[in-house]
């Protein structure tokens, strides 16, 4: 029943809009995801605008990796927020003034210059980077484009797979809820159940400020988020003794769709990509052998701490369709699984829903745990067209471009009505839309 887009009478208006967005959203060295709710530059955020900004501006582009890759700490983390000092204290919490990175991440190698949170968030970047120079590749090689970012998104890598790998078993994991992207997907509500909360006078939150609090996480959530934030911050943020650690396999299939784009970065570096490719294949049996499960035809969390794989079906465990080299049997489970009754695309639902329909816990409007995602939407129609869906891919981009029209470019929508939740003219939003109309 999806509403066909038609190009040629929306594609020049939707196109301009989405530009637009962009524009607004420039600071000047980066973009905000949003001007209201998040006024600062946010990591994966960046990284999908970059993918985006291409098309229209490669050069501002670059500009947005690498004004993130500026704020790189010396063990290789990229923060997951970068400060805007512009903006006061109050405007979004946790403020700088909460994370103290050039204080409490002075052993870690945080900037002294510039104020960042201490936590990371998927690594999407070598893809973008790569993305980015394929758009303009004299610009990118006048300017020494990858051959600056390279080192660093090398260094990124090494810190996930040498530091992060917590459970032993060759995939990264995620010492928060908010490195992994999906704030408060009910996959993370076994694991932070065993946190204490922090009690909820003892921070402000920003947020409701600017979002409907039904659409957002709980006061709840919140004091568990704070908990382990303070307690990584009071630990100097150093690395492998976390109380809160998940394997999560959309974290993983990025780093390996990451480490994949740095083969090629090396290549036209004149380098070998050789090594990198046989570590993303590794890391892909890794993530196979630790992380699928074959009754449900879904990648699943893992918690290090629990009883191992965590029975949630949320979009995180489609991201991995994404990679190549899987093989049949993953690759049509996971067709089979984003079709059947749990997600419905194609039949009830316009984009990915972030959850399980069926779960006792979705809600088509709480954030990350049943609204659609413009992100995973577009990474999940880069997979199927990789893997020969291509009339699923075709008619899931339409859906993408339709409801971000619609939608003013929502942060969220609902997943059966595509209604917009959250804020509008959201950044990833609008520069998914532009990639995907490329
Ligand atoms: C927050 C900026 C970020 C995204 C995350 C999303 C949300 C921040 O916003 O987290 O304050 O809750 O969950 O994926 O990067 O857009």
């Amino acid at each position: 029943y999806t509403a066909v887009y038609d190009p040629t009478t929306a594609a020049g208006s939707v196109h301009l809009r989405a530009i637009e967005v962009l524009d607004g959203n420039w600071t000047g060295t980066s973009t905000v995801p949003s001007r209201g709710l998040y006024p600062h530059q946010w990591s994966w955020d960046s990284a999908f605008i970059a993918i985006g900004l291409r098309h229209v501006s490669p050069r501002r582009a670059q500009t947005e990796l690498e004004t993130l890759l500026d704020a790189q700490w010396g063990d290789g983390r990229i923060p997951h927020i970068v400060f805007n000092p512009s903006v006061p204290l109050d405007a979004y919490f946790p403020s700088p003034d909460f994370w103290r990175s050039s204080t409490a991440g002075r052993a870690a190698g945080a900037p002294r210059t510039v104020q960042t949170s201490g936590i990371v968030q998927p690594p999407v970047h070598a893809l973008a980077a790569w993305l980015v120079h394929r758009a303009d590749p004299g610009l990118s090689r006048a300017r020494g484009f990858l051959a600056r970012v390279y080192p660093r998104l090398a260094a990124w890598h090494r810190y996930l797979l040498h530091r992060r790998d917590l459970g032993g078993g060759g995939l990264v994991s995620v010492v928060h809820p908010w490195e992994q992207g999906m704030d408060n997907a009910p996959s993370w509500d076994a694991p932070l159940a065993r946190i204490a909360p922090a009690p909820a006078r003892s921070f402000r939150r920003a947020d409701l400020a600017h979002g409907a609090p039904e659409d957002r996480p709980t006061d709840l959530d919140y004091g568990r988020y704070v908990r382990l934030a303070t307690d990584y911050r009071d630990g100097e943020y150093s690395d492998g003794r976390a109380p809160f650690a998940v394997e999560d396999p959309a974290f993983n299939a990025l780093l390996i769709a990451s480490e994949h784009a740095l083969a090629r970065i090396a290549e036209e570096l004149g380098a070998t990509g050789t090594a990198r490719r046989a570590r993303a294949q590794r890391l892909t049996a890794a993530l196979v052998d630790r992380l699928w499960d074959p009754a449900e035809g879904l990648f699943l969390c893992r918690d290090l701490h629990g009883d191992g794989l965590i029975r949630e079906r949320g979009v995180s465990g489609l991201v991995p369709l994404l990679l190549p080299g899987l093989s049949r049997e993953i690759v049509s489970g996971l067709v089979r699984a984003l079709r059947g009754p749990h997600f419905q695309v194609g039949s009830a639902t316009r984009l990915v829903p972030s959850h399980d329909l069926l779960g006792e816990a979705f809600d088509p409007h709480r954030y990350w745990r049943g609204p659609a995602w413009f992100n995973t939407s577009w990474l999940v129609e880069r997979g199927l067209r990789l893997h020969g869906e291509g009339a699923y891919a075709d008619a899931l981009r339409e859906a993408v471009l339709d409801v971000a029209d619609t939608s003013d470019f929502a942060e969220y929508v609902d997943p059966y009505t595509g209604e917009a939740c959250g804020a509008t003219g959201f950044s990833w939003t609008a520069a998914l839309t532009l990639d995907l109309l490329h």
